[in-house]
C-alpha cells in the first residue's frame, strides 16, 4: 500500500473514531411515559400518551418508537412533545412500551401497564325482592351484582370512560341520583327531598347529567352538573306542561339531547308519544319523530316509580355511539307485535324496524323495549318478555342479526337501559 492511500485511510478513520468516542462518552436520554385517563375502562377505551417528559441530559432526542402492546403496529416520530393517542379494542392488560433515541444513537425505554375491561350491559333485576343493578358480558358471561345501592333502577353508563354508573336510588319515598364508580365500588348520592329523580344521562363530556324529574307539578326534564356540590342545584330544562317529559337520553359525540314526550306538533303526540331532540345551543327543543304509536318511554308498566304518566314508561332511548341514529321503543301498529325496537336515523329522517336493521328478528309478537346500544356499534341490547311475568335480556348482533339471551336468572329483569 502506498504512503498516500494509507495516510487518505488514516483521515477517513479519524472522524470515524471521534464519532464513535463522542457517543461512548455522552448520556443516554431518558424515556418517560405517562398516559390519561388513568384507571380502568371497559373497551374501547382510547389513550392519550404523553412521551413529553423525554429528554437528552446533552443532546436531543432524534426518534421515538412507542409499542402499544396490543399486537398492533407500533406508532413512531422524532418530536416527543406531539401526544400519541391509540384505541384498545378488546379486554386485556396491555404492556405500552416507550423507545427513545438520541443524537449519539444511545437508547432508553419505559413502559405503563393499561387495563381494559370487557364491555358489559347494565340492568336491573328483583330477584332479590328488590330492583338490584347487575351487569353481564356481551357473551353473556360473568353476570354480577353492583354491590354500593340496594333499591336502583334506571342504569346509565358513562360515555366514553365508562368508568361511571349514574342510576336512581329509591330513598325515603322517592328516587335519588345515585354515580357509582366501577371499578372502586363507591358511590355519590344525590339527596334531594319530596321529589323523584329517574332515568339520567351523562352529557358526552362527562360533567352533566340530565334526567326526569316530578319537582315541577309535571314530568320534565332537568340538568345537574357532576360532580354535583354540597348545596344542590338542579335546573329545569324542558317546559312542555301541560305535556309530559322523559327519559332524556344525551348524544355521545355532542351536546343533543333527545327526550320523550306527550307533546305532539300542535298538540298531543300521536298514540301518545313522540321523540323530541334539542340540539346543543338553540333556544328551545323541536319534534324528532311522531308515528302513530308511542314512540319512545313506553314499557309493559311496572310501576316502579309512583305518578308516572300513564303514557310514559322508563324505557329509554339510545343513542349509536356515532351519534348518528337512535334506537327507541314503540308499539306502532306496522311493527312485528306488541312492543318493538325501531332505529331512527338523524340525516335521513326516518324509522326502521330493528328487524329489518339488524337483518335478523329481535323484535317478536311479545314485547321487546329499552335498548341499549353497545359502544363497540354493532349490537344493541333489549329486554323481552319471555311470558309468566319474567323478562330477560337478549343482544342482537348488527351485522349478522344474531339474537342471543344474556342475563340467566329465571326471574323478572328489566331495563337493559345501559343508557350513556
Ligand atoms: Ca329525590
Ligand atoms: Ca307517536
Ligand atoms: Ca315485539
Amino acid at each position: 500500500m502506498n504512503r498516500k492511500v494509507l495516510a487518505g485511510m488514516l483521515l477517513l478513520a479519524v472522524p470515524l473514531v471521534l464519532s464513535a468516542c463522542r457517543g461512548f462518552f455522552t448520556q443516554a436520554p431518558v424515556a418517560v411515559l405517562d398516559y390519561e385517563p388513568k384507571g380502568t375502562f371497559e373497551a374501547p377505551i382510547t389513550i392519550t400518551f404523553d412521551l413529553s417528559g423525554s429528554q437528552d441530559p446533552d443532546g436531543t432526542i432524534v426518534a421515538w418508537t412507542l409499542d402499544f402492546g396490543d399486537g398492533s403496529a407500533p406508532a413512531s416520530g422524532t418530536d416527543v412533545t406531539v401526544p400519541v393517542e391509540h384505541t384498545y379494542e378488546a379486554e386485556g392488560s396491555y404492556t405500552a412500551t416507550l423507545e427513545v433515541e438520541d443524537n449519539a444513537g444511545k437508547k432508553d425505554q419505559a413502559s405503563v401497564v393499561i387495563t381494559v375491561a370487557a364491555p358489559r350491559i347494565y340492568f336491573i333485576s328483583d330477584r332479590w325482592g328488590w330492583w338490584q343493578v347487575f351487569r353481564v358480558k356481551l357473551d353473556g358471561s360473568e353476570e354480577e351484582f353492583l354491590p354500593v345501592w340496594l333499591a336502583e333502577i334506571t342504569p346509565a353508563l358513562r360515555w366514553n370512560t365508562r368508568d361511571k354508573l349514574a342510576a336512581s336510588v329509591f330513598d325515603a319515598g322517592e328516587w335519588d341520583l345515585t354515580v357509582t364508580d366501577l371499578f372502586a365500588f363507591t358511590g355519590q348520592h344525590l339527596d334531594t327531598q319530596t321529589y323523584s329523580e329517574i332515568q339520567p344521562t351523562w352529557h358526552y363530556q362527562g360533567d352533566k347529567l340530565a334526567f326526569a324529574s316530578d319537582q315541577a307539578g309535571n314530568w320534565e326534564i332537568w340538568t345537574v352538573e357532576y360532580p354535583w356540590g354540597i348545596a344542590t342545584a338542579v335546573s329545569q330544562l324542558t317546559v312542555q306542561t301541560p305535556y309530559w317529559a322523559l327519559a332524556p337520553a344525551y348524544s355521545p359525540v355532542n351536546g343533543d339531547l333527545v327526550f320523550v314526550s306527550s307533546k305532539g306538533s300542535g298538540g298531543a303526540a300521536n298514540g301518545g308519544s313522540a321523540l323530541w331532540i334539542w340540539p346543543a345551543g338553540d333556544p328551545a327543543p323541536q319534534l324528532l319523530h311522531d308515528s302513530s304509536g308511542h314512540d319512545g318511554a313506553i314499557d309493559p308498566g311496572w310501576g316502579l316509580v309512583a305518578g308516572l304518566p300513564a303514557d310514559g314508561g322508563l324505557s329509554t332511548p339510545a343513542w349509536s355511539p356515532d351519534g348518528s341514529k337512535i334506537a327507541y321503543t314503540s308499539d306502532r301498529a306496522d311493527g312485528v307485535g306488541g312492543l318493538d325496537i325501531w332505529i331512527y336515523d338523524l340525516d335521513a329522517g326516518t324509522a326502521q324496524n330493528l328487524n329489518a336493521f339488524s337483518g335478523g328478528s329481535p323484535n317478536t309478537a311479545a314485547d321487546e323495549f329499552d335498548p341499549w346500544w353497545v359502544e363497540t356499534g354493532d349490537a344493541i341490547a333489549f329486554v323481552r318478555d319471555v311470558g309468566g311475568g319474567t323478562y330477560q335480556v337478549f343482544l342482537v348482533e348488527l351485522d349478522t342479526g344474531t339474537v342471543r339471551q344474556l342475563s340467566s336468572a329465571a326471574d323478572s329483569i328489566s331495563p337493559a337501559g345501559e343508557e350513556q
